[in-house]
Formats: structure tokens, C-alpha cells, sequence
């Protein structure tokens, strides 16, 4: 039998949204906003995780509340996570493998403020909140998220990029004495794994930095302890466990594109019109599934996010892969 990492829990450690199903949930939400939240409306800043274990603090806000969960079970055990290897439960498995005490983010490149920060510093200086967003990966299956975090444009804004910073480059942790995925000599994977926004859609407001899910601490098999969330986007550009981020006036080379340049590109943008060389996009598999419901649903422009970003390709020919 495997025992799942965040089924490592005492009781006294349990959150309601261990032991409520998600539409209870999402109704006792308003309940603690009212409670928990009007406690810390005074003085309220993101709470170091480490404080209060592995639940978080966080206000919630209107993003997706509409929208219907994915169950906590699947968004924790259903992963894409290579450095814990490739099947879908390799991540999960091998969660144990990172290893996320005193992390650090490196800011290089074009920004006043550049150098080595103690996550827990940066960190500290946001308000954490609950965004709920669709993630299409581009393997054409869907989940339904309840990230908290903050968004990436207020942290970037910490470090004051100059006006040559044209793009930002995200790197995430390589450690391959630890993490199965690098120590394979069988990876198509340079690592580290590395991705890149254009500066303008750092700064979206949807682009966001999650430190939790469900109301918790990120489980290690979801990027934890810091990942970036880009919901327009196909699901390989919200890369896992972050510690270098890099202000740059090139675009930078990321790890997909690099692999296989056909069929992924640097914008990666939802687009159910355009398919993959090797199957349809305009479809998707919305998790959970099974043998009874392999039900598709239709993919959306820009997963369904066009009013807050179809003006950041403007001009650019949405009928080809980049
Ligand atoms: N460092 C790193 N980040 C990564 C990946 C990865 O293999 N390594 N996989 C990506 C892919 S393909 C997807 S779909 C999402 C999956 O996120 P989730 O497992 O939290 O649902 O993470 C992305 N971020
Ligand atoms: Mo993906």
C-alpha cells in the first residue's frame, strides 16, 4: 500500500476541507471569511506557512467562485511533475523526495533589487488569497483549482524590474542526489526545468504565485513550496517549486518549446482551434473521470479567460502553435 505524503496528518492538524466534501466547502467558505477573516481584516498580512503548519490564511475573492471543484484527491494525486518521474502517481509516490525547508528565490537580471531572498521574506510582504482557476493541461485533461496565493505582478513589483526587463524567466529547483526525474538517464529533460512569460503577461492580474490549495500549504507534488499558476495557458508554463526567477530582454529558452518546438511553443495560449500534432484541442477531459463518465467538454479561447487577456496578443496570428 502507498501511503500519499498529505495523508500524513494528525487530527489536530485536519482543516474543514479535509473532512467536507467539496460543495460544503465551498459553502462554509463565506462562514470563514466572516469568521477567521473578520479576526484578521485589522492587521492582516500573509502568515509565514511555517506559523500555522499547514493551514493558511487567506482572504478569498470572486476569481472562479462559480465554478465546480475538482475533488482535493485528484488535483493532489492526478500530476505532471517530472523531477518526481513521469506517470501521473510517480509525483505523489516520490512527493518525499523535495525537499522545501529554507527556500530561497534568486532575483537576477534587470530589476533594482536583485539577490538571494528567503521565500519566507518574500512571502511575508503579500496578502494571501484564494483564487479558484481552470488548468487545462496540454495533454487535453482539465482540473478546476482552489489556489491561494498571490498575484505574480505585486511580487515582481518587489523587486522593481528596470525598463529593459522584456520577459521574465522562471527556474525550478534541481537537486538530482534527491529527485528521481533528474537522476534518470533515460530524461528527455535538461533540467532544470525552466519556462518564461512576456513582461506584460507577468503582470496580468491573473497571473498568480501559489503557496496553497484547498486551503493548505502546497502539497510537494504540486510545486510546493511556491509555483507560478498562468490559468490561459497550457499547463506546462505554471512551473513547479520555483527558486530562481530572472528578468530578461530575450526571450527566454524554455524547457517544452526546446524539446519539441512543433508542438509547444513560448505563448502556449488554450486554443481549442489549433491542435497538437498528435491530437484534437478542442476538447478535454474535465477530472475527475472514469470508466462511467469519460465525458468531454468543449475547450475554451484562452481557457475561457479571453476578456482579461486577449488584448496581449493582439496582432499576433492565433491560427498557428508558437
Ligand atoms: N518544474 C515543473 N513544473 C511543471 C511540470 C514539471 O514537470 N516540472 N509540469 C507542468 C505540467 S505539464 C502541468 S499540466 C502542471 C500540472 O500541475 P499540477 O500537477 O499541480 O496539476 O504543472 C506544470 N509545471
Ligand atoms: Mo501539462
Amino acid at each position: 500500500m502507498i501511503i500519499k505524503p498529505h495523508e500524513f496528518k494528525s487530527s489536530s492538524n485536519l482543516t474543514e476541507a479535509d473532512v467536507t466534501p467539496e460543495s460544503i466547502y465551498r459553502d462554509r467558505r463565506k462562514f470563514m471569511r466572516q469568521g477567521l477573516y473578520g479576526l484578521a481584516a485589522t492587521a492582516f498580512t500573509g502568515l509565514s506557512p511555517s506559523l500555522f503548519a499547514n493551514k493558511l490564511n487567506f482572504k478569498t475573492t470572486q476569481y472562479g467562485a462559480k465554478e465546480t471543484l475538482t475533488p482535493e484527491e485528484a488535483v493532489t494525486s492526478y500530476n505532471n511533475f517530472y523531477e518526481l518521474g513521469t506517470g501521473k502517481e510517480d509525483p505523489v509516490r516520490n512527493a518525499s523526495q523535495l525537499k522545501t525547508q529554507d527556500w530561497t528565490i534568486e532575483i537576477e537580471g534587470h530589476a533594482e533589487i536583485t539577490g538571494k531572498f528567503a521565500l519566507e521574506d518574500i512571502i511575508k510582504k503579500q496578502q494571501l488569497e484564494e483564487r479558484i482557476y481552470r488548468l487545462r493541461c496540454v495533454e487535453a485533461w482539465s482540473m478546476v483549482i482552489p489556489w491561494v496565493g498571490f498575484s505574480l505582478a505585486d511580487m515582481l513589483k518587489q523587486f522593481k524590474p528596470t525598463s529593459k526587463a522584456k520577459y521574465v524567466e522562471f527556474t525550478s529547483i534541481y537537486d538530482p542526489k534527491n529527485l528521481s526525474g533528474q537522476k534518470s538517464v533515460f530524461s528527455t529533460i535538461d533540467w532544470p526545468y525552466v519556462e518564461g512569460l512576456r513582461m506584460d503577461e507577468a503582470m496580468n492580474e491573473l497571473s498568480f504565485m501559489a503557496t496553497g490549495l484547498y486551503g493548505k500549504t502546497l502539497p510537494n507534488q504540486n510545486g510546493a513550496p511556491i509555483r507560478l499558476v498562468v490559468p490561459w495557458k497550457y499547463g506546462f508554463k505554471s512551473i513547479k517549486s520555483i527558486v530562481k526567477i530572472r528578468f530578461t530582454d530575450q526571450m527566454p529558452q524554455t524547457t517544452w518549446s526546446q524539446i519539441a518546438p512543433s508542438e509547444y511553443g513560448f505563448y502556449a495560449n488554450v486554443n481549442p482551434t489549433v491542435d497538437h500534432p498528435r491530437w484534437s484541442q478542442a476538447s478535454e477531459r474535465r477530472l475527475p473521470t472514469s470508466f462511467f463518465n469519460l465525458k468531454r467538454i468543449p475547450t475554451q479561447m484562452f481557457n475561457g479567460y479571453q476578456e482579461q487577456v486577449a488584448h496581449l496578443y493582439k496582432g499576433m496570428d492565433l491560427t498557428r502553435n508558437y
